[in-house]
């Protein structure tokens, strides 16, 4: 693959995106095309039909594959049409462990879909907890999910110790790295077998498109998925295609300011009376701020906390906000601010939701990177009263 020893910003540049050997269009084309134009019988240029393959969507898997250092990348037309391509692989009756703090729509996915259909047998663990994971693998277990960062609560799991655990049991471990993006944490170099991306997120980099991503290094997984990709059709549009590729470009100095806002947000509310408990992963007092050094190399932009005034000082705060956007999703240049208990993870039952933490009280803040000066004083003037 070209370009793939070069650094992470030039690949993001410049992977898949080699002028086009049609026109010399130094940008890749959007070929809004359904289908191909053939010479004779099996004879075409590679390009049949669009729902199998489409230029522009080959760029954009090629770039995602370089960039998390994988021999093979796909595209999928949202995060979650990703997660159900890699489920794919699984059989009725196959185990699977996965995190027990996810997007709540994976855990929709998971326990309203994929179990009951697809009879998958799901167990629910604190990944970052190790010994938990290792009394939860089974025989029958075929896939370990990991998410890590969380969504919402930032929690860290090790992603070569869990890699080393599932292979030994003939698990196979897929990481959901939406939060950290390849560009802080790249799971495959520590072990892990699949990656899945939301491309709606930092990938994207917009809030401007919904889309999805899966990386792999081995030649079976990525012919199986590849094959489903084909098969179930969740494929993006070649608008959607580019529209993820041209924010791919300018991923790692989005990623760079996302983080340093981040801190400074993160920092700003550690320090404030009104603040009861702040997650993320760059303060030292997080509980996995050491894994966080040694697996990510940098903590992304992602923070949530709570207020000491629970749930209703939270819903006034997200009624004060004017540079943070009380909306969903995350990993865009402007900052947001959302509630997961109403939003994000209200697909989860009360009960279990509040078990990990996600109480009415919690906020999470995709922090921007629009002058941090204003992110603080946003939120400054959103929570004291
Ligand atoms: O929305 P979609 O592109 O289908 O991606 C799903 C998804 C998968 N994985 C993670 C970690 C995610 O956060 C998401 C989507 N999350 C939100 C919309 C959100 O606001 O948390």
């Amino acid at each position: 693959m070209k370009f793939a020893d070069r650094g992470f910003a030039t690949r993001a540049i410049h992977a898949g995106q080699e002028a086009d050997p049609a026109t010399g269009a130094t940008i890749v084309p959007i070929y809004q095309t359904s289908t191909y134009t053939q010479e004779a019988p099996g004879q075409h240029k590679g390009y049949e039909y669009s729902r199998s393959g489409n230029p522009t969507r080959a760029a954009l898997e090629e770039c995602v594959a370089a960039l998390e250092g994988a021999e093979y990348g796909l595209a999928f037309a949202s995060g979650l049409a990703a997660t159900t391509a890699v489920m794919s692989l699984l059989s009725p009756g196959d185990h699977v462990v996965a995190g027990d703090d996810l997007y709540g729509g994976s855990y929709r996915l998971f326990d309203k879909v994929l179990k009951r259909g697809n009879k998958l047998d799901f167990t629910y663990v604190d990944t970052s907890d190790p010994a938990a994971v290792e009394k939860a693998l089974r025989p029958e277990t075929k896939l370990l999910w990991v998410e890590t960062p969380t969504n919402p609560m930032l929690t860290l799991s090790d992603i070569r110790e869990l890699s080393g655990m599932a292979h030994e049991r003939g698990a196979v471990v897929a990481v959901d790295n939406t939060f950290a993006s390849p560009y802080f944490q790249r799971p495959l170099s520590l072990g892990a077998d699949v990656v899945v991306h939301s491309t709606t997120k930092y990938m994207g980099g917009h809030s401007d498109v919904v889309g999805g991503a899966v990386a792999t290094s081995h030649e079976g997984m990525h012919e199986a998925i590849k094959f489903y990709q084909n098969a179930a059709g969740a494929v993006p549009g070649a608008f959607d295609a580019w529209i993820v590729l041209r924010g791919l470009k300018t991923l790692a100095v989005r990623m760079r300011q996302h983080e340093e806002n981040a801190l400074a947000v993160a920092e700003f509310l550690q320090g404030h009376p009104q603040v009861a408990t702040v997650n993320y992963p760059g303060l030292p007092a997080h509980p996995q701020h050491e894994l966080a050094k040694r697996q990510m190399t940098g903590f992304s932009g992602m923070v949530s906390f709570t207020l000491e005034g629970g749930a209703e000082a939270a819903y006034a705060a997200v009624q004060k906000t004017e540079v943070f956007s009380f909306a969903e999703s995350l990993g865009g240049v402007e900052s947001l601010i959302t509630h997961p208990a109403t939003m994000t993870h209200a697909a989860i039952p009360r009960e279990e939701r509040e078990e990990r933490g996600v109480t009415d009280g919690l906020l999470r803040l995709s922090v921007g990177i629009e002058d941090k000066e204003d992110l603080v004083a946003d939120l400054d003037r959103a929570i004291s009263s």
